[in-house]
């Protein structure tokens, strides 16, 4: 059996809880740091990589748990980066008001900087095997870096100017969103010595996972959560430019979800197949996409 979503949910909120003063040694960057880890994320990633970690038969202790936490540091710093006035300008995070509204630009942008880095150091000042540690800096610089969700992000605001095609929109989201959830899974292969073949069928799943949470981002942001109680309220065209359902429609959009999402469960059979061990715990996971 695979601990359920929200019990890993709850041992990453209070592993970050507990753990992020020992690191932070200035009071209003501790604070600013704090205020965003601490403001409601789902921890979607850190969670992937521990049940993926669990499905592949290994165990959640204390430093598997710190490797897969810093993975949550390192995307609460791309969300307080991409809000500050410089990138998106957003005033709201998770309904409260965003790191640089309350911190100021350059207290938001330097506790940015220190999670980033404390992901790294995170990674590495475990009692993990040197190799596991030195594969999985690897694995994570290129999925976070000029390569991965930097690319994306630079993308992205060239993107402004820009009208993109179908194939240009789906390789800067595959590096801005599906970077670092491909790399949460992958990590869990990493974490528990899993051969290439397997670590490749798990990359593929997280990739997959990585498209269908864009575009199924980009559709909850078009359709009002109103939708659902049967009343449309849509976003302006503007605003919808350089997404799916921007560029294909909602039914559009909508028909690459399913597909995504069909595609992660064949790499899910898949690992069922290569490994002949249960893979129903990333069930929980595509569930969000219902
Ligand atoms: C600043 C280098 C740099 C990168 C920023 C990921 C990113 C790149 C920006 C976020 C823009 C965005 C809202 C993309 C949509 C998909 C997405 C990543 C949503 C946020 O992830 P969740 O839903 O966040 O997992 P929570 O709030 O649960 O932590």
């Amino acid at each position: 059996m695979v601990t359920s979503l929200s019990a890993l949910k709850k041992q990453i909120d209070d592993y970050l809880a507990q753990t992020l003063a020992m690191d932070v040694d200035q009071p209003i960057l501790y604070n600013s740091m704090q205020y965003s880890l601490m403001a409601g994320g789902k921890r979607l990633r850190p969670a992937l990589t521990l049940a993926t970690v669990e499905m592949l038969d290994g165990k959640i202790n204390d430093d598997v748990l710190r490797a897969a936490t810093s993975l949550e540091l390192l995307h609460t710093y791309s969300l307080i980066h991409d809000d500050l006035p410089a990138m998106d300008n957003d005033d709201l995070r998770r309904g409260k008001p965003t790191n640089h509204c309350k911190f100021g630009a350059g207290m938001a942008t330097l506790a940015g900087d220190g999670l980033l880095t404390l992901a790294f150091q995170w990674l590495t000042d475990n009692h993990l095997p040197a190799t596991v540690k030195s594969k999985l800096v690897l694995a994570l610089s290129k999925a976070a870096g000029p390569a991965g969700m930097v690319a994306g992000q630079a993308r992205d605001i060239e993107g402004e100017h820009q009208h993109l095609d179908l194939k240009q929109l789906r390789y800067l989201h595959r590096q801005k969103t599906g970077a670092l959830l491909k790399y949460a899974v992958l990590a869990g292969g990493i974490i528990t010595n899993q051969p290439d073949e397997i670590c490749q069928h798990l990359a593929s799943f997280g990739a997959n996972f990585g498209l269908a949470f864009q575009i199924y981002d980009d559709l909850m942001d078009v359709l009002s959560t109103t939708e659902k109680m049967g009343k449309k309220v849509h976003k302006d065209a503007g605003e919808q430019k350089n997404t799916y359902p921007g560029l294909l429609g909602i039914e559009g959009a909508k028909k690459q979800l399913q597909c995504a999402v069909d595609t992660a469960i064949k790499d899910q059979q898949q690992l069922e197949q290569a490994t002949g061990k249960s893979f129903a715990g990333y069930n929980q996971f595509l569930a969000y996409f219902k």
